[in-house]
């Protein structure tokens, strides 16, 4: 039931979304005084297939046990999903995990894919309908973190939205409660919000995932540094900068750091930025958080906690939240 062309979901904010705000953003993230880039610019072609080694690697536990979660509740999660409804996914991407669910879903109304690539978008829903033949696939191309406006016949049907993978922990806390806000709008009236948050744990573990012994977390890190080259005719010097995680207990997150190896300078856009020997530019966090943490977390988004899912090692959940 897929006959949408591609190119005429293109929204006008992803056309906007180009060369001139990656450069924007580059530039003023570099020109603070703890140099900033921005964790979305992580995912270009390569930096895609990095992420996927990363969802395979032996410490990085999330993936996998948030699919095992999925896997082992899924029919309890799609029980709370009416008879015509609609599922709405906020990045959808390659929607593998959504699979999970759609298979208990045999009278979902539509399934809404939002994503800021329309070529994963196409793809996927190429994939869902081949799967299964009956699902009404609607793929948006937009940024998640804006507020979506559904087509009215979507909008008319009761509303779940999906948000898996802790991609709720790029964010900072304001601004993942502000997240959470749009997407209560989204799905309003009375919708839920199936999502999924990693849980705290020991550092060791944490630092451990995002510090892989094969390297491929910092090969995943650097090629920031090489799309800003690629992209920007920027002069970085990728042997000149190491990948750091670290876990900081303060504000209960991982971060990832690139650290000048020596003092040195690279030019953006003829813009040049002085590194000092040891300084570091912060490209990513990730929010660990405890159950009771998210839950009053989403409650103070105007969300109201229902069930909440984890694994047997308490790695990762999965919370069901409700409209209130
Ligand atoms: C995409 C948000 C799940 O924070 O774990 C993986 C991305 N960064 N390794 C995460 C990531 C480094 C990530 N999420």
């Amino acid at each position: 039931m897929l006959n949408l062309d591609m190119r005429d979901l293109l929204s006008e904010r992803y056309a906007l979304e180009g060369e001139d705000e990656f450069a924007a953003a580059v530039i003023g993230g570099l020109s603070r005084p703890q140099k900033t880039l921005p964790c979305r610019y992580f995912y270009d072609a390569r930096g895609s297939e990095l992420f996927e080694e990363i969802t395979r690697l032996p410490e990085y536990y999330p993936t996998r046990t948030e699919a095992a979660i999925l896997e082992a509740h899924a029919g309890e999660m799609a029980a709370g999903v009416p008879r015509g409804g609609a599922l709405v996914e906020f990045g959808s991407g390659s929607s593998l995990k959504t699979e999970i669910l759609l298979r208990y879903l045999p009278r979902l109304g539509c399934y809404v894919s939002i994503d800021v690539s329309a070529s994963a978008l196409e793809d996927a829903a190429r994939r869902l309908t081949a799967r299964f033949p009956t699902l009404d696939v609607r793929p948006i191309v937009g940024d998640f973190s804006f507020p979506i406006v559904l087509p009215a016949d979507v909008a008319a049907r009761p509303k779940t939205g999906f948000f898996p993978g802790s991609t709720i922990g790029n964010f900072t806390p304001a601004e993942a409660q502000r997240l959470l806000r749009v997407f209560r709008a989204s799905l309003s009236p009375g919708g839920r919000l199936i999502v999924g948050a990693d849980l705290k744990k020991d550092p060791r573990t944490l630092v451990q995932a995002y510090d892989d012994a094969a390297g491929v977390t910092a090969a995943f890190n650097l090629n920031l540094l090489a799309r800003i080259n690629r992209e920007l005719g920027g002069s970085f010097d990728l042997t000149a900068f190491h990948h750091e995680a670290i876990y900081n207990p303060r504000d209960g997150r991982i971060e990832m750091h690139l650290v000048s190896t020596r003092p040195q300078e690279a030019a953006v856009r003829g813009r040049r930025f002085r590194f000092r020997q040891g300084e570091s530019i912060h490209t990513e966090n990730s929010y660990k958080y405890s159950i009771p943490q998210f839950q009053d977390f989403a409650r103070s988004a105007g969300w109201q906690p229902q069930r909440v899912w984890t694994d047997a090692a308490a790695l990762f959940s999965v919370h069901e939240l409700a409209s209130v």
